[in-house]
């Protein structure tokens, strides 16, 4: 397919807990998608904007974006915990808000052909803030309108495999209870009607990491041929 005529890309979203293994496993999707292909990019653990002169390339983005004027708000309250806490509330709109700073820019590296892997997205928006209290159906709203993923991988780890892979970093959230109230949320979530057509599939992420790796490989690759000759990227509802 000559790339005036690509198809669209694909929005992959990695969700799970924390070290569960998503930031490793987005950046081997990306190298597996990018070798063989023509734009080869290097993962990185930083964050590339899409730019015009690398069509077909694969993206890794991770949320919050700690880069945008909102994410080093965010990144601020994140790492110190001294900080001045915000409210859960206008928490949630901000990390909301972060993702909308980067709409416009996913949706055109879609329409582009380029496929998007994110690390975390609106599921870890919703269900974060859930485990603060607040409500489902409140917090929803604000991330209606975002570009629509082609397909969650929820990377499932258990608390003990968890535990072995390390010491808890100093963030806020990385301690048990948290981690204990964020993965039962998830489950709720995702037995919602909101989200039960969203393409949701769990993978074992106890296991080794290339097991994991050649599953996830698998399903991207029919998700992306499914969407290129899909006319146009929807919106979460
Ligand atoms: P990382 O450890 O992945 O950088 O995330 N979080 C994330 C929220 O509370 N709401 C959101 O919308 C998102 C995207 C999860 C830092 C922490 O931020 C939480 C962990
Ligand atoms: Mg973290």
């Amino acid at each position: 397919r000559p790339a005036f005529m690509m198809g669209r890309g694909a929005l992959i979203v990695f969700e799970g807990l924390d070290r569960s293994g998503k930031s490793t496993q987005a950046q081997l999707l990306a190298r597996a998608l990018t070798e063989g292909g023509k734009d080869v990019l290097a993962p990185s653990p930083v964050q590339r904007p899409p730019s015009d002169d690398a069509a077909g390339v694969e993206y890794v983005w991770r949320f919050p974006d700690r880069s945008t004027h909102i994410g080093q708000t965010l990144n601020t309250y994140l790492s110190s915990k001294d900080a001045e806490p915000l409210h859960p509330r206008v928490q949630h709109l901000l990390f909301s808000a972060n993702r909308w700073e980067r709409a416009e820019a996913i949706r055109a590296a879609l329409v582009a052909g380029r496929s998007v892997i994110l690390d975390r997205y609106t599921y870890s928006g919703i269900v974060y803030s859930c485990s603060l209290g607040l409500e489902l159906d409140w917090c929803m709203p604000p991330d209606a309108g975002l570009p629509r993923p082609d397909v969650v991988c929820f990377l499932s780890v258990s608390p003990e495999v968890a535990a072995r892979r390390g010491e808890f970093g100093l963030e806020r959230y990385e301690n048990t209870e948290m981690q204990r109230r964020v993965r039962d949320n998830f489950e709720r979530l995702f037995a919602h009607t909101a989200v039960s057509d969203h393409n949701i599939h769990n993978f074992d992420a106890d296991r080794e990491m290339q097991a994991v790796h050649r599953d996830i490989v698998e399903l991207v690759q029919r998700v992306i041929a499914n969407v290129a000759d899909s006319p146009s990227t929807s919106v979460l509802s």
